[in-house]
């Protein structure tokens, strides 16, 4: 029994070390495993990346959102037209112009509050910022 542990365990070791030099035929699991499995900062996922405020049709998703403060919140333009997000008060943040299809990202304020915030060049958008 015992003596047939190590040559198992030789086995999976060769048959990791081919899998490792032969990367492309390794893919295993079905795509995507590449990805997932390195670490990109710039393109985090946003279920990982932290709150998320979406812009497409003239609006903010969502609405209101709540963070904890100094959080960085990530926001993506899914119009076709540049929008801005930006505190109505204070100047608390402000993204300056997001483009079509741009992914920016900004700190939310260090005091707890209600930030209501904005699109600057579509001030009829409206959204809301709490820090708490
Ligand atoms: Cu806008």
């Amino acid at each position: 029994m015992l003596a047939l542990l190590p040559a198992r365990a030789r086995t999976a070791v060769v048959a990791t070390v081919a899998c490792a030099a032969a990367l492309a035929g390794c893919s295993g699991g079905g795509g995507g495993s590449t990805s997932s499995a390195t670490p990109s900062p710039s393109k985090a996922s946003p279920s990982t990346a932290g709150p998320l405020i979406t812009i497409k049709d003239f609006a903010f998703h969502p609405a209101a959102l709540t963070v904890a403060p100094g959080t960085k919140v990530t926001v993506i333009n899914k119009d076709a037209a540049t929008h801005t997000v930006t505190a109505t008060a204070g100047k608390a943040f402000d993204t300056g112009e997001v483009k079509s299809g741009q992914t920016v990202t900004f700190e939310a304020p260090a005091r707890p509050g209600a930030y209501p915030y904005i699109c600057t060049i579509h001030p009829t958008m409206h959204g809301s910022l709490t820090v708490r």
